[in-house]
């Protein structure tokens, strides 16, 4: 391989692996962002675009947080589902941080949810 064909190989390489398809994008929730709802969901399940393991998961009600039990043992899948504790009325604000399981990329957001009733 000639010195200019090897440096054009290596400049592709070093640019694809800094490429990313695509990342672990919250597609939808339950509860949904902004959701108002009549009772307090018992669980909560994150829809990401492609397979992720969530790797923070923290769950406020007016800054005070709420302890929400994330099994990271489990295999990474599209779709995480874990139990909350009783929750009595008021806003809650999740904020999640997912690692996709083909690139090992991190992605992170947050969205909000009210409980009108216990
Ligand atoms: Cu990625």
């Amino acid at each position: 391989m000639t010195k200019p064909a090897l440096l054009a190989v290596l400049t592709i390489a070093a640019a694809w692996s800094g490429v990313c398809f695509a990342h672990a994008h919250l597609q939808s929730s339950m509860p949904a962002s902004n959701a108002q709802l009549p009772h307090a969901p018992t669980t909560l399940t994150l829809n990401f675009s492609e397979e992720a393991q969530v790797a923070v998961l923290k769950l406020s009600n007016a800054g005070n947080s709420i302890p929400v039990a994330v099994d990271r043992t489990k295999k990474p899948s599209s779709t995480v589902t874990v139990a909350l504790p009783a929750l009595k009325a008021g806003k809650y604000d999740v904020l999640w941080t997912a690692i996709a399981h083909d690139d090992g990329h991190v992605t992170k957001g947050s969205f909000s949810f009210t409980v009108l009733a216990p």
